[in-house]
């Protein structure tokens, strides 16, 4: 296996404390040492803390059952101070947003101060509504900035935003606002993506359908086109924000105060909602976004994916703007209008760190060179990977081909509930291994267990946890916390279980090798095989579907399902019965949701107890189904004779 030495470009005049390999195994040392001592200094001298706190962890994983852990929770602040305000007497005129729309070369760029009257403008809208501290507010927007500034302007006031991800369906959006008790929806007329238009304003209206408690819908205007408008309850942003003061005094809070709920798929029922909190989860983005990209003060910064997702919340909104960066905000699509739209992008906007999904690298490379060598790619200097595992190929491409061999790659592993970036090179330091995210950041304690709990030392390969808290770990799960111990601290008591089994090599280097529970990573969206089986089953034809994730060249991981079907009913006509399931589950999860193989079976595989034996639906999905294991326990061991002979794969 090669490994790769950080080029000389991305070593070279490094102002990180971490720019090589000594500093940053004396910079973990010091933390694990003394992890209070370090992160109550490093957060006072880091973050605009209105009062800085004196205490760093409070509570832990031991006492996690009684109450959710806290950091600094003796200090007060507001976490845009740090993005906007503290910024002004230095970077006023810095771009802060640099918004490159769905046209390619459509672009705008906004400064700091610029950005500061956008967000307190909306912060005092959002207040003439009567929204305030602690208040929900669902953002269901595309990529423009407002979307930035919606939720920088609920931060600002105390409010807690939930951004849905604006792929997601009407049912999706409004299961949502039921579980937060939404008061608030802010979202745009159409968002633009690849040339085609996505009615936001329409899914929102039918989501929020008999839901009274929102009283507010501000409609950002995008495009031309006319949308219906709800008296009393709908108002357009351009009468209302446009002319609103510049100034809004932030709304000092406590240090664990919500600042956001997000929405992740777990492996049994409806989505989590992660809570992160305006101190620690500061903190974490920032510390992380500056270190692991050995960020810069000229750098342009591009991170491509999506805000309804935490890495655009992470790093694209917060951990950026918190270190003063410049950040891209990209509209489109990477294939719109060829599959040079990135490569284009960067030469353009003469992008020095660029963050991106192993899918997209994949779906890239296989378009051929030409797209990529045909730009000027001279200014980047850090390119990033985040949502699933990488494949080598797919890295060396990226290394090679997009990189010149002239950056480092920083593939970096972390989830919702993380926060930030847990396990990855820091650019400047770590040499690399194509497809392994390498060595935890200071502050995170990874440690392989084997399935008994056993504690794996040494090259080894178990499931992921994390020993001890860090700051920007989520709380817990909005109105749920004990579902938040059931799923995250039962497994193994006194640790954080990620969900990921990894592979430790000898050099201590972790290779994530994917999930060990139901949640698929489709093109790095995360969903739960539940969702999906529920989904289904509205289907009169469905009686039972079980849904795995299987191996897919491009996007990752592939979505299989088997169905039973129901009395009377058959698949004769495929093609109707897949367009028609394919619809439901557009309409219950979003049109990211799709199944790429569907295989009709007379029966699951179940034990006696009825439980579904997903490691038999698995191995068929994946090709091997040589390698079952003990069918013994099976209810009916005929069906799997059954499964085998009606295998389905993609060539
Ligand atoms: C940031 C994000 C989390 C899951 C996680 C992993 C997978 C993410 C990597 C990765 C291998 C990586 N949040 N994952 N990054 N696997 N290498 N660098 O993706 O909550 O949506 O998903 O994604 O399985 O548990 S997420």
């Amino acid at each position: 296996m090669t490994t790769y030495e950080v080029p000389a470009r991305v070593r070279e005049g490094s102002p990180n404390p971490m720019a090589t390999l000594e500093g940053y195994e004396a910079l973990y040392g010091e933390v694990s040492s003394d992890p209070d001592a370090f992160w109550v200094a490093e957060t006072t001298r880091r973050i605009a803390w209105a009062k800085p706190p004196t205490q760093g962890l409070g509570g832990g994983f031991d006492q996690i059952a009684d109450a959710p852990l806290t950091w600094f929770a003796d200090g007060q602040l507001n976490a845009t101070v740090s993005c906007i305000d503290r910024h002004l007497a230095t970077r006023a005129d810095k771009t802060a947003i640099l918004w490159e729309a769905d046209h390619p070369g459509e672009d705008t760029s906004w400064s700091f101060a610029e950005l500061a009257a956008q967000v307190n403008r909306c912060a005092n809208a959002l207040k003439a509504r009567g929204i305030g501290k602690g208040d929900r507010v669902l953002i269901y927007m595309g990529m423009v900035p407002q979307a930035a500034v919606a939720m920088l302007a609920c931060a600002r006031i105390g409010a807690i935003h939930s951004v849905v991800f604006g792929g997601f369906s009407a049912d999706s959006l409004r299961s949502r606002a039921v579980d937060c008790k939404a008061t608030a929806v802010i979202t745009q007329d159409f968002g633009m993506r690849g040339g085609k238009r996505i009615e936001l304003k329409r899914v929102a209206d039918q989501a929020l359908v008999g839901i009274d408690e929102v009283h507010t819908v501000l409609v950002y205007q995008r495009t031309q086109d006319a949308v219906e408008m709800e008296d009393g309850r709908d108002v357009w942003w351009h009468d209302l924000v446009d002319g609103q003061s510049d100034e809004c005094a932030p709304e000092i809070v406590d240090a664990e105060h919500p600042l956001f709920i997000l929405y992740t798929s777990g492996s049994t029922g409806k989505p989590k909602g992660q809570v992160h909190t305006h101190g620690g989860y500061i903190t974490w983005t920032s510390f992380t976004h500056q270190h692991v990209f050995d960020l810069r003060e000229d750098d342009v910064y591009a991170c491509v994916a999506d805000v309804g997702w935490i890495t655009g919340h992470s790093y694209i909104v917060y951990g950026p703007l918190a270190n003063g960066a410049t950040t891209l905000m990209f509209e489109s699509i990477p294939t719109y209008p060829d599959a040079g739209r990135y490569w284009d992008l960067v030469e353009r906007h003469k992008v020095t760190i660029f963050y991106t999904a192993p899918t997209a690298i994949r779906a890239l490379a296989a378009c051929g060179d030409e797209f990529v060598t045909r730009r000027d790619l001279s200014s980047l200097r850090v390119l990033g990977t985040v949502g699933e595992p990488i494949n080598p190929d797919a890295w060396e491409w990226y290394h090679r081909v997009v990189g010149e061999g002239r950056c480092n790659i920083v593939d970096t592993w972390w989830q919702t509930e993380t926060g930030g970036i847990c396990i990855s090179p820091i650019a400047p330091a770590t040499p690399t291994k194509p497809g392994s995210a390498t060595l935890p950041v200071p502050g995170i304690e990874p440690v392989l267990r084997d399935a008994e709990g056993v504690v794996l030392d040494g090259a080894a390969e178990g499931l992921l946890c994390i020993r001890r808290p860090w700051p920007g770990m989520s709380r817990t799960i909005w109105g749920d916390h004990e579902r938040y111990v059931d799923t995250y601290f039962s497994m193994f008591p006194g640790a954080y279980f990620t969900g990921d089994g990894c592979r430790r090599d000898a050099d201590g280097y972790h290779w994530i090798t994917g999930r060990v529970d139901d949640v698929i990573n489709v093109s790095g969206h995360r969903m739960g095989t539940a969702e999906f089986e529920s989904a289904l089953v509205h289907h009169d034809a469905v009686a039972e579907a079980g849904v795995v994730g299987f191996p897919h060249p491009i996007k990752g991981q592939g979505v299989y399902c088997y169905l039973v079907l129901s009395e009377g009913h058959d698949m004769d006509d495929r093609g109707e019965l897949e367009r028609e399931l394919q619809g439901i589950l557009r309409n219950h999860i979003g049109a990211h949701a799709r199944v790429d193989l569907y295989q009709v079976v007379p029966g699951l595989p179940k034990t006696r107890s009825g439980k579904v034996m997903r490691r038999i639906l698995r191995k068929v999905a994946e090709g091997q189904p040589e390698a079952l294991g003990d069918i013994s326990t099976l209810a009916d061991p005929g069906v799997v004779e059954a499964i085998k002979a009606g295998a389905r794969s993609l060539a």
